[in-house]
């Protein structure tokens, strides 16, 4: 519901016994899902988080851009811990390639100013790869890596790429990363190791709908870095919202029924753009601490501050949230007084519309309610009652506020830190 990192991972893992299928629908290893099951920490980039439970089909559908090297790696290492990814993972034939010449592209976008700012994106060639879905003659996708063709193809764009990154200032090193032949050789190892986990997701997962199974779909990143919907231009390159779900995955709408919008009791943000509620003081520093609030695939500190109702009601009336999830609620047990953004002003104006300018969400400052804070750990509560008083208040008036019933509460990264109450 904001920009990422609300513990989607721990969520998915947690309700894939549920499900007969889990499905990743966009974005691709800039993703940084983290799952804790007991002493054990997996950080998932590419695998949907339902692959540590054996019975669950895990699908990567055709909105999802792959880097095959990333992947491959995330499957050894996973191998390594005794989990096979062969019988459960199937990899789209229609997802595009994340190519060695999008890297270097990305970096070029990094050290550009876009509105007076860089975007920060996480270096994994993620723009680069959707910009060459959309141009359509320089992609590559799944089934180019298991056709005849392929070397030719490779080598085609590879020399087109190479042009264009030497006019573009790239260093020899770059140029060397993306030479034809080191490609064509590094995509024949892809195949090879890919081959019998690449077919169509499309008619699979339609098959499994019509067939009534249980589907979820896992989310990468948040809403407001949509590319349609969000912070724009601060925003990643797929539709990372609720809606973007039937166009990635490749399901009609007909068949979603309901919508878990996962959110942070506060908020983070991690990469440029405005950020309304930011706490640029000793308590975001001190969020930033209690809540381990670095990146998962960067390792990027992340900037935090408070809840930002205004946001979130947007976000979560554009993906058609059913329940919320508010996570993190452990964080917030420390702190004497919490703030809640409940409207912007801007220019002089109060509105609770969701601005789609950056550079008037940048302008717009917070107006906050002061809550209590409840000063007592919540790490071991279990069920709704065990909750102190002040924390529930603070949740009934997220629920107000957002205008959607909160139905799960974290306090915690283990899967038995998560209670369910509606
Ligand atoms: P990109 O790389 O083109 O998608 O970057 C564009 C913007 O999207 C943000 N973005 C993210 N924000 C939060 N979490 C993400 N995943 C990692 C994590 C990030 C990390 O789980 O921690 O490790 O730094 C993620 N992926 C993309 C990005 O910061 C840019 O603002
Ligand atoms: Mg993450």
């Amino acid at each position: 519901m904001q920009w990422g990192d609300e513990a989607k991972g721990k969520l998915v893992d947690l309700l894939a016994p549920q499900f007969d299928l889990v499905v990743r629908y966009q974005g691709g290893a800039n993703a940084g899902h983290t799952v804790v099951v007991g002493q054990e920490t997996y950080k998932l980039h590419h695998i949907p988080s339902g692959i540590l439970h054996s019975g669950v089909q895990n699908l990567i559908t055709p909105g999802v851009v792959i880097n095959p090297q990333t992947m491959i790696e995330e499957m050894d290492a996973l191998a390594a811990r005794g989990v096979d990814c062969n019988q459960n993972l199937r990899i789209s034939e229609r997802a595009h390639l994340v190519m060695p010449w999008h890297i270097a592209e990305d970096r070029q976008i990094n050290a550009t100013a876009v509105r007076g700012e860089s975007i920060g994106t996480t270096n994994r060639g993620i723009g680069p790869c959707y910009r060459d879905k959309v141009g359509r003659t320089h992609a590559i996708r799944m089934t180019d890596l298991i056709q005849d063709q392929r070397d030719e193809r490779i080598r085609t764009v590879a020399e087109q790429k190479i042009a264009m990154l030497r006019t573009m200032g790239a260093s020899d090193e770059e140029l060397a990363s993306v030479a034809a032949d080191k490609v064509v050789a590094m995509a024949a190892g892809w195949a090879e190791r890919l081959k019998d986990m690449i077919g169509d997701t499309t008619d699979l997962l339609l098959d499994s709908a019509e067939a009534d199974k249980r589907i979820l779909f896992e989310g990468a990143q948040g809403a407001l870095l949509d590319i349609d919907h969000g912070t724009y231009p601060f925003v990643t390159s797929s539709n990372s919202s609720g809606v973007g779900v039937c166009a990635g995955a490749g399901v009609p709408p007909r068949w979603i029924n309901t919508v878990l919008g996962v959110c942070k009791a506060y908020s983070t943000r991690v990469g440029g753009g405005p950020f309304v509620t930011e706490l640029e003081d000793a308590t975001g520093d001190r969020i930033r601490k209690l809540g381990n609030e670095f990146g998962t695939t960067t390792g990027r500190p992340r900037r935090c501050g408070w809840f930002d109702a205004v946001a979130v009601r947007y976000t979560a009336r554009l993906s058609g949230v059913t329940r919320l999830a508010l996570m993190m609620m452990d964080v917030l047990a420390h702190l004497d007084e919490l703030k809640v953004c409940v409207a912007y002003e801007l220019d002089g104006e109060r509105i609770t519309r969701f601005p789609s300018h950056s550079d008037q969400l940048r302008r717009c400052k917070p107006i906050y309610e002061t809550i209590p804070g409840w000063k007592q750990p919540v790490d071991d509560v279990r069920q709704e009652d065990e909750f102190p008083a002040g924390a529930l208040a603070y949740v009934r008036r997220i629920e107000e506020l957002v205008g959607i019933p909160v139905g799960v509460l974290s306090v915690g990264p283990d899967r038995a830190q998560t209670i369910f109450t509606k």
